[in-house]
C-alpha cells in the first residue's frame, strides 16, 4: 500500500486502533446517536465541491442513481475535519502500547471469541493460511472484536475530507472507492459507515484497501465487514494477510533473551541475519532454549536492550503490510500468542524516566482515583486525564504543578 493505515487513521478515536488513541477520550458511536459534530452541517462551499466532484465521477463511470443514493442525507461533518486537525501523533512506548491493546481483557475476550468462531476461523485458515489466532489478534486490534466498527457515515467522512482539501487527492480517491462499493451493492449506502477517517468494519478497511482485498467468503454476492457476522471481515483480514506475503506454518517472531553486553546496534529491521548467525551471537528464547530456525530474522529492541527484545521472521513484515507499525506488528503478534495460551512477555520493562514501573502507575492511579481526582481507570498509561488528576492533586497538596508523576507524589499518595 502507498499509504501506510497507521499514517491515515493514527490517534484515532472515533472507532477500531482504539489502541492508538486514549481509551478515555473515544467518542460515543452509540446506535443511540452520533455526536452533533457528526451530524452534516450547512455548508454552501461543500456543496458546491460534491457538485463539481460529482461531474468527476460521472466521467470515471459512476451512475447518477449511485450519486443520488451515496449522497442522500450525506454532507459536511465538522467533526471529521476537527478530527483530523487535532491527529497528535502520540509515540506511546511499547509497554504503554501493549497495557491498551493486549492487555488481560483483551486476551481474555480474544479466547473467548477464537473459540466461538472456531469453525469459520478454521476454515478461514485452510483457505489462506493464515492461523485463527492470528486472524483473532487482528480482529481485536482493529476494531475490538467487532465492538468498535464505527458508525459514521463513510461517504460524509470521506467528502468532507476530500473537500477540506488537507488530503484532498488521496481522500477522493476514498470516495470514488466508496462509491464503486455502493454500486456493486456490497454494502447499502445506510450500512456504509466507519470511522472518521473512513475505516470500515470489523477489519478497520479503507475503501481502497477494500476493492483491494475484500473477500465473499460464502460467495453470497457481497463482501460484508460490517454486519455482525464477521466471516467476510475475517476472512478479508486474512485474504490481505495472505497477499502481503504470509507464509503458513511460519511464526511472527518470538521474544528472546540476550546476552549480557549484548550490542544493540545489531538491532533494526533492516539487520537481518540467519538464525546460526543470532545463535553465534548468543540470543537465545526468552526462556533460555536454542533459537527456531524460521529463515532469516531481524532483531528489534523497542525500548533499549534492558527491555523486552524480539526476533522476528517474514510474517512479520506480512503485518506491517497491514499497519506499518513495528509496536502494531508486535502488538499483534503478541495478541496472537497470548490468544494461543502464552503469558505474558517474560522480561519486565524497567521504569520510566520517572523511575515508576507499570504497577507503580497504576497504583497512583488508583489512589488518585481514591482521593477523587479521577484517572479514567488504571491501566497504567498515563495520559491527559492521568496529568490532569496528578495537577489538581499537586495543587490540593500545594506542591509545585507539573502533572508529572513521581516516586514522591506516589508515597505522599499511600
Ligand atoms: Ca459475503
Amino acid at each position: 500500500m502507498q499509504f501506510s493505515r497507521r499514517w491515515l487513521i493514527a490517534a484515532l478515536p472515533a472507532a477500531g486502533l482504539a489502541g492508538c488513541a486514549s481509551p478515555h477520550s473515544a467518542i460515543s458511536t452509540s446506535r443511540s446517536g452520533l455526536p452533533p459534530e457528526f451530524l452534516p452541517q450547512r455548508n454552501p462551499a461543500y456543496d458546491r465541491w460534491v457538485q463539481a466532484f460529482q461531474t468527476r465521477a460521472r466521467s470515471r463511470g459512476i451512475s447518477d442513481a449511485t450519486l443520488r443514493t451515496a449522497f442522500q442525507g450525506a454532507g459536511f461533518l465538522p467533526g471529521v475535519v476537527e478530527r483530523d486537525r487535532n491527529q497528535t501523533e502520540t509515540k506511546r512506548s511499547l509497554e504503554d502500547y501493549l497495557a491498551i491493546v493486549a492487555n488481560d481483557t483483551k486476551v481474555a475476550e480474544g479466547r473467548r471469541k477464537r473459540a466461538a468462531f472456531s469453525g469459520i476461523l478454521g476454515e478461514i485458515e485452510r483457505r489462506y493460511g493464515v492461523p485463527a489466532n492470528v486472524v483473532a489478534a487482528v480482529w481485536g486490534m482493529e476494531s475490538n472484536y467487532g465492538a468498535r466498527r464505527g458508525d459514521i457515515p463513510v461517504i460524509s467522512a470521506v467528502s468532507t475530507l476530500a473537500y477540506d482539501g488537507r488530503r484532498g487527492a488521496f481522500f477522493e480517491k476514498q470516495l470514488m472507492a466508496a462509491l464503486r462499493i455502493l454500486a456493486r451493492r456490497d454494502v447499502s449506502a445506510a450500512n456504509l459507515t466507519g470511522s472518521w477517517a473512513g475505516a470500515m468494519g470489523h477489519t478497520q478497511f479503507i475503501p481502497t484497501t477494500f476493492e483491494a482485498y475484500a473477500v465473499d467468503f460464502r460467495g453470497d454476492g457481497r463482501r460484508d465487514i460490517w454486519s455482525d457476522d464477521p466471516t467476510d471481515a475475517l476472512a478479508s483480514a486474512a485474504a490481505y494477510l495472505a497477499k502481503s506475503g504470509w507464509r503458513s506454518g511460519q511464526p511472527w517472531g518470538l521474544e528472546v533473551s540476550l546476552p549480557a553486553g549484548f550490542s544493540a546496534g545489531l538491532a533494526g529491521r533492516g539487520n537481518k541475519r540467519s538464525i546460526a548467525s543470532w545463535r553465534d551471537l548468543g540470543v537465545r528464547t526468552a526462556s533460555g532454549g536454542t533459537l527456531p530456525d524460521h529463515g532469516s530474522a531481524a532483531l528489534l529492541l523497542p525500548q533499549g536492550p534492558n527491555a523486552p527484545a524480539f526476533l522476528v521472521f517474514n510474517n512479520f513484515n506480512a503485518i506491517l503490510r497491514y499497519n506499518n507499525s513495528e509496536n502494531y506488528g508486535i502488538g499483534i503478534g503478541y495478541l496472537s500468542d497470548r490468544i494461543n495460551g502464552a503469558g505474558p512477555l517474560s522480561k519486565a520493562f524497567p521504569p520510566d524516566r520517572n523511575g515508576l514501573t507499570i504497577n507503580d502507575r497504576k497504583e497512583l492511579q488508583r489512589l488518585l482515583t481514591a482521593r477523587g481526582f479521577d484517572t479514567g481507570g488504571a491501566d497504567g498509561v498515563l495520559g491527559t486525564k492521568s496529568q490532569a488528576a496528578i495537577s489538581a492533586y499537586q495543587r490540593s497538596i500545594g506542591v509545585a504543578v507539573t502533572g508529572e508523576p513521581s516516586l514522591t507524589l506516589l508515597a505522599s499518595l499511600r
